[in-house]
């Protein structure tokens, strides 16, 4: 059996084609500023399109020694061989994909302890949490604030992202908190820019204080 990828702390990158840039220049920003973990992130696009595009992230990934996660679908990530998938609530159950996973990555969206539990008992190897702060990226998300954040960490027995309104402002405001790392997608790449905007996040969250 292959041996699971140690998941990185820091900087969880998401791509995304709403602020000017392609999902494929976005992750080039990413992993060129030192992110290691890269999601593909579409709702959109038809499934020839994500896989095309999923499929020359994953080769990027590969140059960059980074792991590479598609949302939502299962499918496009075993096609493509994607080191694991992200699913939310209303998505396929994480039980369901981790049958068809095998030992690659699944990540589960959570904004309570509830969800937790049941993450964990479906076998989810890290969490995604939030939103933590409010976003204009993700519409119909929940705000669930930095304490409900505290919570989901304490109990929580697999690693946990923070997700949702994260800055280079709040981003200190996490690190005191027991969890992996941060997913961001607009303070990184609705910037003049991404690149070095991601090295100042890696920088911030790297730093001592
Ligand atoms: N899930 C919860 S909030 C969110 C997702 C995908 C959006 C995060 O985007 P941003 O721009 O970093 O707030
Ligand atoms: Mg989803």
């Amino acid at each position: 059996m292959k041996h699971k990828p140690e998941l990185p702390s820091g900087i969880y990158g998401i791509t995304s084609r709403d602020f000017g840039t392609s999902h494929e220049q976005s992750a080039r920003y990413l992993l060129k500023a030192g992110v290691r973990i890269i999601q593909y992130r579409e709702k959109a696009a038809s499934t020839r399109e994500l896989l095309n595009e999923a499929a020359a992230i994953r080769d990027l990934c590969r140059q960059y020694n980074a792991l590479f996660i598609v949302n939502d679908r299962l499918d496009i990530a075993l096609a493509c061989d994607a080191d694991g998938v992200h699913v939310g609530q209303d998505d396929m159950p994480a039980r369901v994909v981790r049958k068809y996973l095998g030992d690659k990555i699944v990540g589960v969206s959570v904004r309570n302890e509830e969800e937790v539990i049941t993450a964990q008992a479906d076998g989810a190897d890290y969490l995604g949490a939030g939103a933590v702060f409010p976003t204009s990226t993700k519409q119909d998300s929940t705000c669930i604030g930095l304490d409900m954040l505290g919570k989901i960490a304490r109990i929580s027995n697999v690693p946990v992202y923070a997700i949702g309104g994260i800055t280079l402002n709040n981003l200190n405001a996490l690190k005191q908190l027991n969890i992996l790392g941060a997913a961001v997608i607009s303070a990184i790449l609705n910037t003049p820019d991404p690149e070095n905007t991601a090295r100042e996040f890696i920088r911030i969250w790297s730093s001592k204080e």
